[in-house]
């Protein structure tokens, strides 16, 4: 049995606690597991299959003999670290935005375009798309085969984990705060979050959407390998602490019923439908936290238009979202490739 020498760079963050969890969980095959972070986090340590193990400071030589990288530190931390990774021999799988829109480098879900992996061997990086991005696309893949999608828009509601421990302590300060009668501390983002929607998720760019709706968009595009979907998207930050839900309007060539859609969904890779209006059963944050599935429900026809569908989907942001994506990458890597 091959095992693999694996680096977590992030280890100490959200998305880099739950890829450790998941590697463990899932009994990856580690020979060896490296923990880097920045030197803020020297003399830690993390548990991995109840050994501990101690934090690295993340450096230049850090990859020797190093062969899979599960990267989520910041986009920039990627930029600079996965080339000299890739150097090295380390394949590196990004979780950042810093390449997923290089044209040579394969970003991947493993349910929508696994073949795409092999396009690892370019650079020795294969990107892993945005949290919002990958439910989306895990749900819509089987209707985009049978039917074609033409146009999809999406409005996201999205927790706030997604912006790592220092937002998850905000949530929680802020509400603690607000419920003692006290003025909540704002600093992770642009506005009070607790009790609140927030419109923005990451910066604005030229057009007036933020770059988080355009990571949507050109993502889902490039994932789909499919240029002439039509994509809008409004990402909107809610104050939930795990799971991102979100409403899907598709628009698609071919007529496709409600129910052929559920029958659709109920055998795709990844995807358990949870619709039963009448038992109230729907998809809900507040369920799909900790697990692994991308969550359907709400599935109806969109009666303004000739073929239109509208559905609610919730996953896990930090597992199908990040990390568990990562890991299903690499186990394909691991067993079809290295
Ligand atoms: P987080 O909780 O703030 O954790 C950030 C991690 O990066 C920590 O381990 C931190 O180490 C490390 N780090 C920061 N600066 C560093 C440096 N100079 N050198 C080495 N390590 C450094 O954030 P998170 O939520 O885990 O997200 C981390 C990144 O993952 C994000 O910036 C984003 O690019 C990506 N991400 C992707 C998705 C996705 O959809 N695929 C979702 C969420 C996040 P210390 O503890 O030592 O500071
Ligand atoms: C999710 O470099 C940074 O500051 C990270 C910003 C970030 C990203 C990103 O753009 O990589 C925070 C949270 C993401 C993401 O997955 O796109």
């Amino acid at each position: 049995m091959k095992s693999f020498c694996v680096a977590v760079v992030g280890a100490t963050g959200a998305v880099g606690n739950e890829m450790i969890k998941i590697l463990e969980e899932r009994n990856f095959p580690v020979g060896e597991i490296k923990l880097l972070a920045s030197e803020r986090s020297l003399g830690k340590n993390l548990e991995y299959k109840g050994k501990s193990i101690p934090v690295e400071v993340l450096k230049e030589d850090s990859f020797t003999g190093v062969q899979i990288g599960l990267f989520s530190a910041g986009g920039s931390i990627s930029e600079k670290f996965a080339p000299l990774a890739a150097q090295a021999g380390c394949v590196v799988v990004d979780n950042t935005s810093a390449f997923r829109m290089v044209p040579d480098i394969p970003l991947v879900v493993p349910e929508v375009n696994p073949e795409a992996i092999a396009l690892y061997k370019n650079r020795g990086i294969i990107a892993n798309p945005n949290c919002s991005t990958i439910q989306m696309v895990v749900a819509l893949k089987p209707i985009h085969d049978a039917v074609r999608i033409k146009r999809i828009v999406v409005s996201t509601y999205q927790a706030v984990s997604g912006t790592g421990k220092k937002a998850v302590d905000e949530l929680m300060n802020q509400t603690r705060a607000l419920l003692s009668f006290q003025d909540p501390v704002v600093k992770v983002y642009p506005h009070q979050i607790a009790f609140n929607c927030l419109p923005q998720i990451d910066v604005f760019v030229d057009n007036g959407y933020t770059k988080e709706e355009m990571k949507m968009i050109n993502e889902t595009k490039k994932i789909m390998n499919d240029p002439s979907i039509a994509v809008t998207a409004t990402t909107v930050r809610v104050p939930v602490f795990y799971a991102h839900s979100e409403s899907v309007n598709i628009e698609t060539e071919k007529k496709i019923t409600p129910q052929e859609v559920r029958d659709l969904l109920a055998k795709a890779p990844g995807v358990t439908v949870v619709d039963d209006p009448q038992q109230r059963l729907y998809p809900m944050a507040i369920h799909a936290a900790g697990k692994d599935g991308t969550f359907v429900g709400r599935i109806r026809e969109d009666e303004s238009i000739p073929n239109g569908i509208n559905m609610w989907v919730v996953s896990d942001n930090l597992r199908k979202g990040a990390a568990l994506n990562a890991v299903q990458i690499a186990e394909i890597l691991g067993k079809d490739y290295l």
